[in-house]
């Protein structure tokens, strides 16, 4: 008698064991159907009727290599993974529409841009930049932010970033970027993680990257949720109209919800506690139909406002500071659909910037023109066939016809005798000139050589810019990021050197950043090919804080409950924060929950060690009367308060909670942000306190480093 699996709670396994206890020979085929199930079977279609024991010689025997169904299976398995991406490997997706809430006809022709309320199938792909598929959400990193829309003239790919501008000017260092900023070749780690030599030392001899610099050590770095980002175009690009007159033009997206970060300390925290922070936030969010939206803004410039503006538009180091050309409204991008499968979706999308539909064309920026390049190429080597276009997320939407034909997994070969064109069987499309794509005519003309243009040599100005448009607290965790960031370089001549540059962007910047990193004697200054200007005026967009959403709306509250809560207290917060468009989770001692103070169960979300207040934007403590001695005794709850209050979260409280704050050593700092619920009604009031999200006054007085 062969050896039985142990049962599991999976459904092939119990048809499987059903048929065991049957002895053998039963009829599986039956007992499928009866448990109204499909019958398992090979890639070939053959029915399966053993897939728990490969088939032998005898019950304890040599396995045999006539098991088709085996080898199959194993062959199959053994050849699961894809190369993961060479950069942007960690990421999420989902599906969505993109609908145009005003006309663009009069600057583009392009087909998604012309009826106002059109909607346009979509999907985005989230994504940190350098760790591995399987680093945590939470790295400090640039975000991807890929949006692919399927339009009726073929898929336009905006492959962007929630960052305006990039490390390089020219897309032929891209392989030392990522290089240095990936694990060191000889150790494999860091994983993830900017912090180390290589990528400092590239970055340090590499002055164009300070703008980049100044943003990627910022907080929006260190994103609260994809939901919560800007994502940006980087490029300029032109629109071209029905006329053939082109405009250039930047691309913003703009989160309904607003934006917002975490604290640095709060990410390191945040990604012991859920790796996943960030793709259970778009998980959530979308199952429970909070759809997030971002409006679709485009900055807009002719040649003359290009020739006359301090930088050269063609640098994807700078940007056109919103104050200068505001962004207008074009059209708003939906996310409302999980993928069904991740791999099959999120995994296997091909994003190529290469991807414009006609009236949407490049402009000459050395590192789009690269990436143009390299999009195409990648996808070969991951997805591993020409026809990679053929995969459902890929394909496009609309109606296509071409004659490539064959290579690996070919599924749209031409159909009849013509396989080419011009051909005299009529047969096959033909091209458009009214409606295919054609490209801008610019005029070009110049010498053939390696150049780098003398416009993009100013790398501090728009740096120092960025510096001086932050708010307080938020030149504070720059400071405090590149503190970090130079504290774990192991080489000092490459701290100095960073600071060299620091010197150029602002002063004070570079002796907090000498400071606290215990350096006493200030290098020199960098050798810059042109003076910083001191003359930019802040750009009030380029902070989060000053922009805060002033709503808790997709946010979400973290409530410490033990027996004895009191549940009307507890119910009235509930409302107020759903009125508030917000969500939250019941921590409890014990995940099986409590008896509230009117007797009922309420069943809890997490239990403390595994909902610490870092998965929160702000908390409340609502334990009973009685329970507050048991939960003084728990670290976790400790940890739970000293960590809202020193990430500057607003927190509720009722009386019984006091001795919480003496025990996590803020019983006399209690500030604003800390609530008493003394009644029912104060619910209602510290919900609405929340859409100020932190209490940023506080950080003076935790010293958060
Ligand atoms: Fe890139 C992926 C964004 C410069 C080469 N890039 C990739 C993704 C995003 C970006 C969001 C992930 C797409 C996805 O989710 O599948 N990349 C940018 C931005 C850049 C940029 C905003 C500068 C403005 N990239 C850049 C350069 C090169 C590349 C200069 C090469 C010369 N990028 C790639 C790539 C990737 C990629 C190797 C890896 C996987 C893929 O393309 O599909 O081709």
């Amino acid at each position: 008698m062969a050896k039985s699996a142990k049962p599991t709670k999976n459904r092939t396994a119990t048809i499987h064991d059903q048929k065991m206890s049957r002895g053998e020979g039963g009829e599986l085929h039956q007992t499928a159907e009866d448990l109204g199930t499909e019958v398992m079977t090979t890639a070939q279609g053959g029915p399966i009727s053993d897939d728990q024991n490969t088939l032998k010689i005898g019950p304890r025997g040599p396995a045999l290599i006539e098991d088709f169904h085996f080898r199959e299976k194993i062959f199959h398995f053994d050849h699961e993974r894809i190369p993961e991406r060479v950069v942007h490997a960690r990421g999420y997706g989902a599906h969505g529409f993109f609908e145009t809430t005003h006309s663009l006809a009069k600057f583009s022709r392009a087909d998604l841009f012309q009826r106002v309320g059109e909607r346009t199938p979509a999907f985005v792909r989230f994504s940190t930049v350098a760790g591995s598929k399987g680093s945590v959400d939470l790295a400090r990193d640039v975000r991807g932010f890929a949006v692919k829309i399927y339009t009726k003239e073929g898929n336009w790919d905006l492959v962007g970033n929630n960052i305006p501008v990039f490390f390089i000017q020219d897309a032929i260092k891209f392989p030392d970027l990522i290089h240095s900023v990936k694990e060191e070749p000889d150790r494999a780690f860091p994983q993830a993680q900017s912090a180390h030599d290589n990528f400092w030392d590239f970055i340090s001899l590499t002055p164009e990257s300070m703008h980049m610099v100044m943003w990627v050590m910022s907080d929006r770095a260190i994103p609260r949720s994809f939901r919560f980002m800007e994502g940006f175009g980087v490029h300029t690009f032109r629109l071209v109209n029905a006329d053939g007159e082109s405009t250039f033009v930047k691309f913003h997206w703009k989160p309904k919800l607003g934006m917002q970060s975490v604290l640095w300390n709060e990410a390191v925290k945040i990604n012991g506690a859920d790796p996943d922070f960030h793709r259970r936030d778009l998980w959530t969010a979308i199952s429970t139909g909070n759809f997030p939206e971002w409006e679709l803004r485009v900055q807009l410039f002719d040649q003359e406002f290009a020739d006359k503006f301090d930088f050269d538009i063609l640098d994807a180091t700078k940007i056109i500071p919103e104050e200068i050309i505001p962004p207008v409204p074009v059209g708003r991008l939906v996310l409302d659909r999980m993928p069904d499968n991740f791999f099959a979706e999120t995994e296997q999308v091909a994003f190529m910037t290469q991807n414009v539909p006609p009236g949407i064309d490049f402009s000459n920026d050395p590192l789009l023109q690269g990436r143009n390049f390299s999009y195409l190429d990648t996808q070969l080597k991951r997805l591993g066939s020409p026809n990679f276009a053929h995969l459902p997320i890929n394909a496009p939407k609309c109606p296509f016809a071409h004659f490539q034909q064959d290579g690996h997994m070919a599924m749209h070969n031409p159909v009849g005798r013509a396989n080419y064109q011009p051909n005299s069987h009529g047969l096959g499309p033909r091209e458009s000139p009214q409606r295919g794509f054609v490209p801008f005519p610019e005029a070009e003309e110049g010498a053939k050589a390696k150049f780098r243009a003398e416009s993009f040599a100013d790398h501090y100005s728009q740096a120092r810019q960025f510096y001086l448009s932050q708010t307080r607290t938020e030149q504070h965790h720059i400071v405090s990021a590149l503190t970090f960031e130079l504290s774990k370089v192991e080489i000092s001549v490459i701290r100095e050197r960073v600071l060299s540059h620091l010197l150029l962007i602002d002063e004070t910047l570079a002796t907090n950043v000498a400071n606290r990193l215990g350096i006493k004697a200030m290098p020199k200054p960098a050798d810059a090919a042109v003076p910083t200007r001191q003359d930019l005026p802040p750009s009030p967009a380029l902070s989060i804080i000053e922009n805060g959403p002033e709503r808790f709306g997709g946010r979400k509250l973290g409530i410490l409950i033990t027996d004895g809560t009191d549940a009307a207290l507890l119910k009235s917060l509930q409302k107020a924060v759903e009125k508030a468009g917000a969500t939250f989770e019941l921590i409890a001692p014990r995940v099986g929950g409590v008896i509230a103070s009117d007797g009922s169960e309420i069943a809890a979300h997490q239990m403390i060690d595994g909902g610490p207040s870092v998965l929160y934007d702000a908390v409340a403590l609502l334990p009973g009367d009685d329970e507050i001695d048991d939960l003084l005794q728990e670290s976790t709850a400790r940890d739970f308060v000293a960590d809202a209050f020193a990430h500057c979260k607003f927190i509720g409280y009722v009386a019984a909670a006091r001795p919480l704050f003496a025990k996590a050593g803020i019983g006399d700092d209690l500030d604003e942000g800390c609530i008493e619920l003394a009644a029912r009604k104060d619910a209602g009031a510290f919900v609405d306190q929340l859409g100020k999200l932190r209490v940023w006054a506080r950080e003076s007085v935790v010293k958060m480093r």
